[in-house]
């Protein structure tokens, strides 16, 4: 067996080291800080997802393959002609915390330096804006202050807004396992659902959504209140007294939770020395997104709990090289190595450094405003990197029109078929994780190498060469002359030592020089490069990178929520589910990963449920001012009353109606320009259908009835279908769904029930089936994706196994493919009494350890319904 390549995962900002095999087996590095050698769920599953089927394989112009040269030249000339007759503000870039380093810095060179716009903004505007600003407020530059250990050695970690279990597993693995080790660390999960992370906290606090920032005021004048004000430290912070006026003034009832909690919570963040507080989405994705940062930030400005081990604000980034996107300036109001683009001296240093002919003086459109200039006409050509905005942004049916009306639009993916790159003139095939090379920077500033270990297939090409080569052709022939990812490295290394100059955090110069061999052989390195004496943490010794080296507290109050809209009662959250990963065009291609959660759901809660006329498992149609989505209920009470959670994965590649950002309103943070993709208000309307379908088959099928949602399954697909009109016969129907060349094998239909199965097969095996009745569906769906491929056998008509045989369910570990029934059963069956018992029992668990909280809830249900029986529990 050959040796493997050393590389870093492509999906979570935890950055966790992967060691690659040719054959497309990964393991966790054992050497990589980030991980020491575990995996996620999605990790584990990277194997899954490099075949080359869905791939973008050649350049097309039109929907007609094109040679690189035609597509290349047209890109140029398309970009020029727009510059010439409209200005370099006709023109952008809409790239994505995905783009590795060496990519994400020359899109932004040639868009700011060259093509003379600051049109170039990313994805990261829906993710991380909102800590940007709040760091630049606090501590004048973006600077993340902390270092994983952090998480490991505090005595409290709190969580707000951010679902670790699920989105940073890795991490959250590591908090579960020093608080194993260090049984006094405290967790609180701050969050208006119950999410899986909850299985670690100590408290759930739920707020009600939207007031994260009285319960840090809260907290803030509770500090105070307490003498636990760090008097030496807040010597070094301005603006204390007028943040603590502020947060005096809070309201505490209006996040809902009761007087003990709250009492609770700000005794133990006072109390508590070492206490680190990680955030996220939930704290990002709002209107007052800065402002929900900058109450947490001053807390621990008040206290110095900044930047010393076990201690500190921890914004955990999202996407694997988020960090990587503000390091080279991809935001649309930065410059380059942290430097901004309204400080004249940085503007002429950088000018200077890239003798750039038409340096960006102001900054450009961010996301939201430029989809909407765009749909204004303002925008003449439009390149859109590795993101897809068709799906993520809200009001994504306007910015799809807004796509199209845009009169030159290239989409660079490694897939072919996306809800954006449909609407694309022009398409790019890039070379995907595995056959590139560069680096990504993690959520605690650790620098690792991307290292290719297969070659790309067709004509794909690295992202960093194409720009390169449409800038070259716009005739910056020099300034674009790379010919491998270590020589914009180095250019980039050199920019941040000029950075460094005028009193900027990022300085990775000591790199500026280095050599082939040196960034091949690139150990994980965090900035800034230890210098004598440093720890890695900012911000410890008081010194802060605003003009007067103080630290900013800033007052923030909580606004006003809006009351309860009659028209559109609940609150729409949404967000993400443990195996996919964002607009599924990888995850979507593992069986395993697709198992988990295979069609696109709302929560709500039972009493809403009762009071909308709701059952579980029925279909209904969410509604805003924006748009709709159809999904499937699940009725549960870890979501509030009044609240709806939908996840953010499904597209219409997937799914007829399961794309939730046309559904959802852009109203953005005014300080950061952040949408607030956790909340919109939201209707539930009747979605009645006449039948419901569960389809299965060996081939990709055409699903395309008034409700679908397709997913790989092993052996194949899978599908839930309904119609809202009946269906004369349903062996021409299975015919038509399936192709023409399969043998029916058995059927039972009954036309006055409105039921119908029919089992297809080829060569002896089952290849289809399809079940059809007036309600949801009720089959044993893991039973019967076990059995597709597999010999025929007519029993499976029935829709669920003989007594003797077990359906496993749904699937909850999906290492070993073990399912909740399977896990069920073991526990009733077997006496099972903890994690580590169903592990060595059935496997489950043993792998990744991502399905561990949910081994834990199952395990207390079922201990929970036993109890009720009487029958003893440990
Ligand atoms: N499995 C998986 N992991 C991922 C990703 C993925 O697509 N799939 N994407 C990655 C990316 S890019 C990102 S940015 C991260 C995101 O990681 P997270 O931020 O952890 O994930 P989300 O599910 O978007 O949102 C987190 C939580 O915010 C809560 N929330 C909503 N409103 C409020 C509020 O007002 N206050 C508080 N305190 N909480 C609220 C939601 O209920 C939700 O549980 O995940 C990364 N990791
Ligand atoms: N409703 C709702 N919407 C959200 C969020 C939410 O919580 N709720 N979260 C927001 C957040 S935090 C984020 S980060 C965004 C993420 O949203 P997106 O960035 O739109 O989602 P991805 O699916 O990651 O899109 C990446 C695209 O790049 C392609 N790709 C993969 N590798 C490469 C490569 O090497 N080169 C190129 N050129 N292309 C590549 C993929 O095939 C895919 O089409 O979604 C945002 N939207
Ligand atoms: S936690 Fe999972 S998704 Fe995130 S980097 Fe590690 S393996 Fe990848
Ligand atoms: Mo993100």
């Amino acid at each position: 067996m050959s040796a493997p390549v050393k590389t870093t995962c492509p999906y979570c900002g935890v950055g966790c080291g992967v060691l690659a095999y040719p054959d497309g087996r990964v393991k966790g590095d054992p050497d990589h800080p980030a991980n020491k050698g575990r995996l996620c769920s999605k990790g584990s599953a990277l194997g899954e997802t490099l075949d080359t089927e869905g791939r973008l394989l050649a350049p097309q112009i039109g929907g007609q393959p094109a040679g690189w040269d035609a597509a290349l030249d047209l890109v140029a000339q398309q970009f020029r002609e727009a510059v010439e007759n409209y200005g370099p503000d006709s023109v952008a870039f809409y790239g994505s915390g995905q783009l590795l380093t060496e990519d994400y810095y020359v899109a932004n060179k040639l868009m700011k330096g060259f093509i003379g716009s600051a049109n170039m903004d990313t994805n990261s505007r829906l993710c991380m804006a909102s800590s940007v600003a709040g760091h630049k407020r606090a501590f004048g530059t973006d600077t993340v202050p902390g270092i994983y250990e952090d998480l490991e050695l505090a005595d409290l970690v709190v969580l707000v807004g951010s679902n670790l279990a699920w989105c940073h597993p890795v991490l959250y693995q590591r908090i579960a396992a020093a608080k194993v080790s260090r049984p006094h660390m405290r967790v609180v999960v701050v969050d208006p659902r119950r999410t899986a992370t909850c299985d670690l906290a100590d408290q759930h606090l739920a707020i009600v959504p939207g007031t994260d920032v009285a319960l840090f005021n809260t907290v803030l004048s509770h500090i105070s209140r307490h003498g636990a004000v760090d008097v030496a430290f807040s010597s070094r912070v301005s603006g204390l007294k007028k943040a603590l006026l502020a947060a005096f003034e809070e309201d505490p009832k209006v996040t809902g939770l009761s007087d003990v909690e709250m009492a609770t919570f700000c005794e133990a963040f006072t109390k508590t020395e070492k206490v680190v507080t990680v955030y996220s989405q939930g704290v990002n994705q709002a209107c007052d997104g800065t402002d929900k940062v900058n109450a947490i930030l001053n807390c621990h400005l008040a206290t110095g709990r900044i930047g010393r081990p076990g201690m500190g604000p921890f914004s955990i980034t999202g996407q694997p090289n988020a960090m990587g996107g503000r390091e080279v300036g991809g935001l649309s109001n930065m410059l380059a190595c942290h430097l901004d683009l309204d400080v004249s001296k940085h503007r002429a240093a950088v000018e200077t450094f890239w003798q750039a002919p038409n340096l960006a003086q102001t900054a450009g459109f961010k996301a939201v405003d430029l989809f909407e200039a765009m749909a204004d006409g303002q925008i003449r050509a439009l390149w859109i990197m590795s993101t897809n905005p068709a799906v993520s942004m809200p009001e994504a049916d306007r910015v799809r029109l807004a796509i199209k009306k845009c009169p030159f639009v290239v989409v660079s993916d490694v897939v072919a078929r996306t809800d954006t790159s449909v609407l694309a003139d022009v398409l790019l095939p890039a070379a995907a994780w595995g056959e590139k090379e560069g680096t990504v920077t993690n959520s605690d500033r650790t620098i690792s190498r991307q290292r290719a270990f297969l070659p790309a297939p067709g004509e794909a090409r690295p992202d960093w060469q194409i720009i390169c080569d449409v800038a070259k052709r716009m005739g910056w022939i020099e300034a674009f002359g790379f010919t491998s990812p270590v020589e914009i490295f180095r250019e980039h290394a050199t920019l941040s030592g000029i950075a460094a100059e005028f009193g900027r955090d990022f300085d990775i110069s000591a790199a500026r020089d280095i050599s082939d061999h040196d960034y091949e052989t690139w150990e994980p390195r965090r900035w800034p490069f230890k210098r004598e004496g440093g720890d890695g943490r900012f911000f410890g010794n008081g010194q802060f990178f605003t003009p007067n080296g103080l630290g900013r507290a800033v007052s923030v109050r909580q606004k006003p929520l809006a009351p309860r809209d009659q028209a559109y009662p609940f609150i729409l959250n949404t967000g993400r589910v443990r195996d996919h990963w964002h607009t599924m065009t990888r995850t979507g291609k593992s069986a395993r990963l697709s198992g988990h959660m295979a069609e696109p759901f709302v929560e709500i809660h039972p009493n809403d449920a009762k009071d909308e006329g709701v059952a579980p498992a029925d279909l209904v149609k969410l509604e805003t001012t924006d748009g709709t989505a159809i999904l499937r209920a699940r009725v549960t009470d870890c979501i509030p009353q009044g609240n709806l959670f939908v996840p953010m994965h499904w597209t219409a590649q997937w799914s007829s109606d399961g794309r939730v950002g046309g559904a959802i309103h852009a109203s953005v943070d005014p300080i950061s320009g952040q949408p607030a993709l956790k909340f919109s208000r939201a209707r539930l309307m009747s979605f009645q259908p006449v039948w419901y379908g569960f389809a299965l088959s060996t081939q990709v099928f055409d699903p395309s009835t008034d409700y679908w949602a397709l997913a790989k399954c092993k052996s194949g697909y899978s599908a839930e279908l309904a119609g809202l009109q009946g269906v004369e016969d349903w062996s021409i129907f299975a015919r038509e769904l399936f192709g023409q060349g399969e043998k029916m094998e058995s059927q039972v239909i009954s036309p006055e029930r409105g039921s119908a199965r029919i089992l297809l097969s080829q060569h002896g095996v089952l290849t289809g089936a399809l079940f059809v009745s007036p309600r949801p569906v009720e089959v044993a769906r893991g039973f019967l994706i076990n059995h597709l491929g597999q010999p025929f056998n007519s029993n499976l008509l029935a829709g669920r196994p003989a007594v003797d045989q077990p359906d496993p369910g749904a699937a909850v570990c999906s290492c070993f493919n073990v399912g909740a029934n399977t896990i069920r059963t073991a526990i009733e069956s077997k006496g099972l009494r903890n994690v580590d018992e169903i592990g060595a029992a059935l496997q489950a668990g043993t792998n990744c350890g991502s399905c561990r909280p949910e081994l834990r809830s199952l395990l207390r249900s079922v201990l929970h319904e036993s109890a009720q029986l009487n029958v003893a529990v440990e």
